[in-house]
């Protein structure tokens, strides 16, 4: 990755965040933290690897994100107005009276979205069958998918890997956002996932592992999983719940939190100073 690539997903990134607090903050309450530990995932799938073409969400030939950790919506629905599915202001509508962005993904009112997702546990089954029928079809497309690790925690997550690795479903990326809290404490303490690289790998999947907010390592981990032939591939994003939004980094309880307007300002405020200095 050149350098001036590096600084524009990074830029694109900060745009991301701070189009997810702000509507957040608008409403007033949300998913911030797990929405922040996924933004750097998606600046690099929608900058440079994902097939996509916004004005035809449905192209048949286009790569496919199942966001499974759901909750994490407001994110995405950052990343896919900032590549104009639709227009920025609708990000002010999140999860009021007729939106068309729900607080967790649904296919059926948002461009762009592939899965309706929400209900954890079941996205990666559900990316398992649309990579497969991808395959029957003919279509080169990749499948990516964004599991969280509570998620992990669904048995359903391990029938849908053992699934993905018996098909060799090498069109299959799969990112654990493995930020190591869930809704109510760290996933160490409510059910630890232990050696998680080694259950991948006993699975049958290749497993790469990387700083999940470091743009370059997930360019280079993406680019290697999709030379990846025979087998899906896991990619687990070592991540921190709430990264980059000053009122919810290093907070337990940033899971669904309550956002003032104070603290929204300063957040924003916060990222603005950052984009300036060109950090
Ligand atoms: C089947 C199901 N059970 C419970 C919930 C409630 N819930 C929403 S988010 C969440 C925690 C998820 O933790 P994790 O996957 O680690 O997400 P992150 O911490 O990254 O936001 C839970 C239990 C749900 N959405 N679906």
């Amino acid at each position: 990755m050149t350098n001036e690539e590096r600084v524009a997903i990074e830029a694109f990134a900060r745009e991301i965040r701070i189009h997810t607090i702000r509507a957040i903050g608008t409403l007033g309450v949300g998913h911030i933290g797990g929405a922040m530990s996924i933004v750097e995932v998606l600046a690099v799938l929608y900058s440079k690897h994902l097939r996509h073409d916004p004005k035809n969400p449905a192209w048949r030939e286009r790569d496919r994100l199942v966001l499974s950790k759901g909750h994490a919506g407001p994110a995405l629905y950052s990343a896919l107005a900032l590549r104009g599915f639709f227009p920025l202001d609708w990000l002010l509508t999140l999860n009021q009276g007729g939106t068309r962005l729900p607080s967790h993904c649904d296919r059926t009112k948002t461009p762009g979205i592939d899965m309706t997702t929400g209900s954890l546990g079941q996205g990666l089954s559900a990316a398992c069958g649309i990579a497969y029928g991808n395959r029957l079809d003919g279509l080169e497309s990749y499948t990516y998918a964004i599991i969280g690790d509570g998620e992990s925690d669904e048995g359903q997550n391990w029938e849908a890997a053992m699934f993905a690795s018996h098909k060799k479903l090498d069109h299959l990326i799969a990112f654990t956002d493995y930020n190591k809290m869930q809704i109510d404490g760290y996933t160490q303490d409510i059910l630890d996932l232990g050696d998680i690289e080694g259950k991948w790998w006993g699975f049958g999947w290749r497993v790469l592992r990387l700083d999940g907010h470091n743009v370059e390592a997930l360019d280079s981990a993406i680019s290697l999983a999709k030379t990846t032939r025979g087998q899906p591939v896991m990619i687990i994003m070592d991540t921190i719940k709430g990264k980059g939004c000053s009122f919810a980094e290093g907070n337990l309880g940033n899971h669904n939190m309550n956002v003032t307007k104070e603290q929204m300002e300063a957040a924003l405020a916060a990222l603005a100073g950052e984009g300036r200095e060109g950090k």
